[in-house]
């Protein structure tokens, strides 16, 4: 595998998903795979479960992880070309990507949408970069508009859950106080609408989510009317793509409750996480025995396992 940005990247998910579970019940299996072998992953924003679980995912395979903390550890880093750098920022990608490549045979970068230049953030400018300047197999460990290693595990713990062959699964919209990037729900939209799921995505008006990833998923602007008789309710936050990177609605009705919850078929709960309690979600939801929210984190190491053993090796 060459780079991981979308569900096409992996291939068939039957065969993906199989993977998983197998490396999730063996994860020490393919540890001679990643001797003497390095992965970089360089962080251009803030992550708990990225972070941990790329390192864990890394060590299962025998490989080592470094980390960096670009605006922490390193120079800060140009990203547009053809400016000209008196600023603060002393060193440009078109430098940085070739060295970060000559030290290590895969790298992940997380770098997320600016949310003010819609093209730039479309183009995956950042990302794209790094595929053209390193030589190396790179992983979007959320870049500016997908989030994939977030919904393969995803889809790892919605088949581990599910209770039904072809189970109704509603990607959300919840609010937020800031304005959040659209990759977590372009990539969950992505690859719910690959797998063998009903794919309903409840928004205000506004929150239409960009079309490469909505695909042919249901739209239903009735929160109400979308969860019922759901399996899973995908709660998440998004900034409108239209008006794009603003805040339009910050109706609290939509914060999923147990009200929200029993009109379903005793939905389990999901998040990416991080979460913002009685904003995104209630307590008494979150905390429920049908919150997934745990398990789907842990899955993370799978997602990004699968991912790295599968770029070892095609080196
Ligand atoms: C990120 C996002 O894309 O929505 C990362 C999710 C994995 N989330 C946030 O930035 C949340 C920040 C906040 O203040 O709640």
């Amino acid at each position: 595998m060459k780079s991981f940005f979308h569900v096409s990247d992996i291939g068939p998910l039957d065969a993906a998903l199989k993977e998983a579970l197998e490396v999730k019940a063996n994860p020490f299996g393919w540890k001679h795979l990643g001797e003497n072998k390095t992965i970089i992953l360089v962080f251009f924003n803030s992550s708990l479960r990225t972070r941990l679980s790329s390192q864990k995912a890394a060590l299962n395979l025998g490989m080592n992880p470094i980390v960096l903390n670009v605006n922490g550890d390193s120079w800060k880093l140009e990203t547009e070309l053809g400016v000209v750098m008196d600023g603060d920022r002393s060193e440009h990608l078109r430098e940085a990507i070739p060295v970060i490549g000559s030290y290590c045979d895969i790298i992940g970068v997380r770098s997320f949408a600016g949310l003010t230049d819609k093209e730039f953030d479309y183009a995956e400018t950042v990302l794209q970069q790094f595929v053209e300047y390193s030589g190396k197999p790179v992983i979007s460990l959320e870049s500016a508009t997908v989030h994939p290693c977030q919904a393969f595990a995803d889809l790892i713990t919605i088949e581990e859950y599910r209770r039904t062959k072809r189970p109704k699964v509603v990607l959300t919209w919840a609010p937020h106080p800031r304005a959040l990037p659209q990759a977590v729900p372009n990539s969950f939209a992505e690859w719910m609408n690959a797998a063998d799921v009903d794919l309903v995505i409840a928004q205000p008006e506004g929150y239409e989510l960009d079309p490469q990833f909505a695909g042919n998923a249901r739209i239903e602007y009735d929160q109400m009317k979308a969860l019922e008789g759901a399996d899973f309710v995908y709660a998440k936050n998004w900034s409108s793509v239209k008006d794009y990177g603003k805040v339009l609605c910050k109706d609290t009705s939509w914060t999923v409750d147990a009200a929200h919850m029993a009109v379903t078929n005793d939905a389990y709960f999901m998040h990416c996480l991080p979460v913002r309690r009685n904003v995104i979600v209630s307590d008494e939801v979150i905390d429920s025995p049908r919150s997934l929210v745990i398990p789907e984190a842990a899955n993370r190491v799978f997602s990004a396992q699968v991912v790295m053993k599968r770029m070892l090796e095609s080196l």
